[in-house]
């Protein structure tokens, strides 16, 4: 039997054989190879040195002004069978789009480098972890995934080992959006991607590796990859308590992954972790709970925002060492984004500011950066065993209705809650303002198969002999009439967290409602803020007639996943509404 770098010798060979390279380089992943790429991307232009004594080690590099963001109506999941892909993804037949693929790979790297990436998602000695090769022409992406993955000579050993690797292509062609593609082959564990250099699209270790594949891998194998945070709680007695946590896009996943407690908290002892900003790969040990790892090493996030109010630990965390795609420059070469003070001179195309261009940085315009350099960086990130969940949290920017915090009654009415979650649009979305998107468990985009086998697989978890996490709904978004926010957010937070945490030491009764329960309103800590009673009963309120017409519409989305939708999915839907529609009638008999 061949040895595994046969095999993977013999595909980069057929890859080198179709691309035609100038030449091949193995990525060893060691600070001097990296050097070297930054001082070549130095050369070429595709880096430009920032200001080294702000920020040491700091890089901008400005993507085509038509490659600034994930494309996902040219993603593809490329199932066998159509039906496997569901509803919730773009299908294309394996063999037709292999051979799409393989047109436009062919001769693409005449001239140039093809770079073989060995990675590691997640800690190298940890079990929970998972290997792949990316075969790119993009040094932007080596320098890339040196950060955001365990890349190089340990990863490889790892592959020889184990004998199995995702196998990741991908070129930036020529960036014509019409010859742009991210192809994914779940059942032969492959990714295709051509004619992006964008993150999402390029770096294939993140969302097409640690999310699409591995969806479909985790459930073959009994485990969930899932786009969440991980964050530990320390309480003053010195107790951790992990929460996972799945957002859409532009809820504050990563404020949230970075927390700094009130002063108030912080001056009782509480500390907050960081294991994870955006993927969370998690299965059941050997005492029946959940364990998690983020497959990740590195923060590939949103730079505008990002500020000394909204986020201090993700400032302090880029403020050397870190590669900037897309920002804004000021007079003296430091990274800007809106949110930030000064003035930018520069925008992200590199045109002298002018507002009547836009923002300075790009909305979507992003750090990449090492994890450890996070303050609150978690010892426990590196564990190869993972970290024990509490918790699960889903939320979503709900303006209306949704309570600021609720829990489920039990597992099967937390992948309800999951499978539910939404968020209303907002300016910075394409398309219309102020519309509810479902995105269950904010896997819309990532999940690499039919959502209805996905919420059986996740229902699939509450077997004999479980000790499963708790699961909760918050909404950090709620307004009142006036349209002003209700619930200060960010670090208060905290007060809901320790709230959650209660629950699951058994330490607040909570209130029973026709939706799940919700704090009673003298278990929040509300010391130090300035929240009156009637705005307390708002985002704790249950309207009982809006919650019918939520759960009609709740039960309308579910229906698109028939015929693969569980039964018992149905059955927790009609049983809530069902609950509401008596309470209504037993509140006006
Ligand atoms: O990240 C946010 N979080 C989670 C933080 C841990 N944001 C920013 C969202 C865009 C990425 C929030 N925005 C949060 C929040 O909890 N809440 C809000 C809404 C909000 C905005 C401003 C204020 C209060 C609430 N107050 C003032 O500006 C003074
Ligand atoms: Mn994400």
């Amino acid at each position: 039997m061949p040895s595994t770098l046969e095999a993977l010798t013999r595909w980069v060979d057929k890859v080198a054989s179709l691309t035609q390279p100038a030449q091949i380089h193995w990525c060893d992943g060691s600070e001097s190879e990296y050097r070297a790429l930054v001082q070549q991307m130095l050369a070429d232009g595709t880096l430009i040195e920032l200001n080294q004594q702000s920020h040491p080690g700091c890089y901008l590099h400005r993507s085509n002004p038509g490659d600034v963001a994930r494309v996902e109506h040219l993603t593809f999941v490329c199932h066998a069978r159509r039906e496997d892909a569901g509803p919730n993804n773009h299908w294309m037949d394996p063999a037709e789009a292999h051979a799409k693929m393989d047109a436009l790979f062919d001769g693409c790297m005449e001239g140039r480098t093809l770079y073989v990436i060995p990675y590691c998602m997640g800690p190298i000695d940890s079990p929970l972890s998972r290997c792949g090769v990316e075969i790119t022409d993009s040094p932007y992406v080596v320098a890339n995934m040196r950060i955001m993955t365990r890349m190089g000579a340990a990863a490889l050993k790892r592959i020889e080992r184990e004998g199995t690797f995702v196998k990741g292509l991908h070129s930036t062609g020529e960036l014509d959006p019409e010859r742009r593609f991210i192809m994914h082959f779940p059942e032969e564990r492959t990714i295709k991607s051509y004619g992006s250099g964008y993150g999402g699209n390029a770096l294939l270790g993140k969302k097409c590796h640690a999310l699409r594949i591995a969806s479909h891998q985790a459930r073959d194998e009994g485990w969930l990859a899932e786009h969440m945070l991980i964050v530990g709680i320390e309480n003053p007695q010195g107790e951790t308590h992990y929460i996972a946590a799945a957002f859409p896009s532009a809820c504050g996943k990563t404020n949230l992954a970075m927390l700094i407690p009130p002063e108030g908290y912080r001056r009782d002892g509480w500390k907050v972790w960081t294991v994870g900003d955006d993927i969370c790969w998690m299965r059941p040990g050997q005492d029946g709970r959940l364990y998690a790892i983020n497959p990740e090493a590195g923060f590939f996030g949103v730079a505008p925002g990002t500020s000394d109010s909204t986020n201090p630990n993700a400032l302090a965390t880029v403020a050397h060492d870190t590669i900037f795609t897309n920002v804004a420059v000021t007079a003296d070469n430091q990274p800007w984004w809106e949110g930030l003070p000064g003035q930018p001179v520069t925008d992200w195309r590199g045109r002298p500011y002018d507002p009547a261009n836009g923002p300075a940085a790009h909305p979507n315009s992003r750090f990449t950066v090492s994890a450890k350099q996070c303050p609150t960086w978690s010892p426990k990130a590196e564990d190869a065993q993972g970290v024990p969940i509490s918790a699960i949290v889903f939320g979503g920017r709900r303006p209306s209705l949704l309570p600021l915090v609720m829990e489920a009654r039990d597992w099967s009415h937390g992948v309800l809650m999951g499978a539910a979650m939404g968020s209303e649009t907002t300016a910075a979305a394409t398309g219309a303002v102020g519309v509810l998107r479902r995105d269950s468990m904010a896997m819309k985009p990532f999940c690499g198969y039919h959502y209805g086998d996905y919420f059986a697989h996740w229902l699939s978890f509450d077997k004999a002999g479980a000790v499963l996490p708790k699961v909760f709904h918050v909404n950090w978004f709620r307004k009142d009439a006036e349209g002003r926010f209700l619930w200060p957010g960010f670090g208060e937070n905290l007060r809901v967290l320790e709230w959650m945490i209660a629950r699951v030491k058994g330490d607040a009764p909570g209130v029973d409602t026709a939706i799940g329960i919700l704090p009673a309103r003298d278990e929040l800590n509300l010391d130090g803020l300035s929240l009156t009673p009637g705005q307390l009963d708002e985002l704790l309120a249950v309207d009982s007639e809006g919650w019918q017409a939520e759960l009609e519409a709740i039960g309308d989305y579910l229906q698109s996943f028939e015929p693969r939708l569980p039964t018992r999915l149905r059955r927790e839907q009609q049983d809530i509404a069902t609950s509401l529609e008596g309470r209504t009638a037993a509140a006006s008999a």
